[in-house]
């Protein structure tokens, strides 16, 4: 076997860099917002919150016992908590924020704390188990497998970088009811909506959008709306039984 020079070796490096980074990095593109408007809004759940059965079969003594939880997250007066609202589409505007601290994903009492997160493309998850079984972290865009990594022990830590837009959604393979879901953001116009249900997207560039509301049980609610210069665009968002 011929040995690499260093700098053909770095040469290579570079350019398998390039390779694998992708034209995911090329498609929003940051401009100065002077003329920006808000959409401000709040989603919703009409009538009874349906439930799930969680059976836990294997490592009670963490898991816990058979329990019923609601499907949906209810604040006062109907309000949604942890629903993702986003703008579809949207190629131009705002600069990115960091996330406020370096994001996580738990695994606490045999579930995923926080069960419901949105994230910038790009940024790096830490998934860390803080219990005393195996969790296995298996997370898919749709059904295709993003990763998956084995945190057989307390205190375990493993580093992601998040390449795949759109929903990604956790799971483990030694506990079947455990979920959990990290929305990666294409561009800076996404939130999580607050407890009592309500959102707000600041900055937008004036022009008609589509804005959609996922939450995990009702899926992905798309409404239009149009946004003007320095003004205000109110939404309301009633999420469909299934
Ligand atoms: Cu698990």
């Amino acid at each position: 076997m011929p040995r690499l020079e260093p700098v053909s070796r770095s040469f290579f490096a570079l350019a398998l860099a390039a390779l694998l980074a992708g034209p995911a990095a090329a498609a929003y593109q940051v401009t100065t917002v002077t003329e920006g408007g808000t959409i401000s809004g709040k989603v919703e759940f009409e009538g009874l919150v349906p439930t799930r059965k969680v059976i836990p079969t294997k490592d009670r003594e963490t898991c816990g016992k058979i329990r019923n939880e609601p499907e949906v997250t209810l604040g006062s007066d109907k309000g949604v908590q942890d629903a993702v609202v986003y703008l579809k589409k949207l190629t131009k505007g705002k600069a990115w924020e960091k996330p406020a601290k370096n994001p996580e994903l738990v695994n606490k009492g045999c579930e995923f704390v926080p069960r419901v997160q949105a994230l910038p493309l790009g940024t790096s998850l830490v998934t860390l188990n803080e219990d005393p079984v195996m969790h296995n972290i298996h997370s898919f865009s749709g059904k295709s497998t993003v990763f998956n990594v084995a945190l057989p022990i307390k205190g375990q830590k493993a580093e992601k970088h998040l390449d795949t837009e759109g929903m990604v959604r956790f799971e483990c393979d030694a506990h079947g009811w455990m979920r959990g879901y990290v929305y990666v953001a294409d561009n800076p116009y996404y939130t999580v909506t607050a407890k009592n249900g309500t959102f707000s997207l600041l900055d937008v560039p004036p022009g008609s959008y589509t804005l959609v509301a996922w939450q995990e049980y009702a899926g992905a609610t798309e409404i239009p709306v149009t946004v003007e210069a320095k003004k205000v665009a109110q939404v309301t968002v009633d999420l469909k039984k299934k």
